[in-house]
């Protein structure tokens, strides 16, 4: 079995991505499972372009899209991608729709098929904060899970695959004082579990996990 997990390039004036950092960080294998790591560019369409060649050249089982969620306080494990591009900064090439949807043929969002509620649990029992979130944004984050589930809807269809935004890491918040935070050694054994409970849970488990925010 084959494991796709990508980070992203460094945007909106930060040097690092701490979801590329973490997915770097990650063992080669996990459960007898082949890891590929990458890091996707962050600019729209061309993220999804380069995914999707990823998908074709490896064809993974399951995919694991990780992003930046700066100043959120836990690991945000999104439950739905929505079909529109809102970008409040240009992305890493210089665009910024707004208002578009991503694919006119497309559905109004999509679902993630990664086992959402069982990863939270996994996570928490590790005591690393964690939670189901009901909305990865408008920027490329929302764009990369909405084109991947989409990939998978038209042209993948056995892929299990969904995004998680995680916070910055510790050298981001220098200069943002009361800022949250989490360690990269945190994250990196957080992506592990992600991993093994994807890998593991094929259905979700039925548990808790709704919040108004
Ligand atoms: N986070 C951004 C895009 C790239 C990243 O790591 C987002 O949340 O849309």
């Amino acid at each position: 079995m084959r494991v796709l997990i990508t980070g992203f390039e460094a945007f909106d004036r930060e040097r690092v991505n701490p979801a590329s950092e973490a997915v770097l960080g990650l063992e080669d294998e996990i459960l007898g499972c082949e890891i590929i790591k990458y890091i996707l560019p962050t600019e729209f369409r061309k993220s999804i372009k380069v995914l999707d060649k990823l998908i074709k050249k490896y064809e993974p089982e399951i995919v694991v899209n990780i992003g930046q969620a700066g100043g959120s306080y836990d690991i945000r494990v999104e439950r739905i991608a929505i079909n529109i591009d809102d970008a409040r900064i240009p992305d890493n090439n210089g665009n910024q729709p707004i208002d578009e949807r991503i694919y006119e043929d497309g559905e109004n969002a999509y679902f993630s098929t990664l086992p959402i509620k069982a990863i939270v649990r996994d996570l928490v029992e590790e005591n690393i904060p964690a939670s189901v979130s009901n909305s990865a944004g408008t920027y490329v984050c929302n764009h990369i899970m909405y084109g991947l589930l989409y990939l998978r809807e038209n042209k993948y269809k056995n892929i299990r695959g969904g995004f998680i935004h995680l916070p910055y890491i510790r050298e981001q918040i220098i200069d943002k004082p009361n800022t949250a935070y989490m360690e990269k050694s945190t994250m990196i054994r957080a992506l592990e579990i992600i991993v093994k409970s994807s890998i593991e849970n094929e259905k979700d488990i039925k548990a808790i996990g709704g919040k108004i925010f």
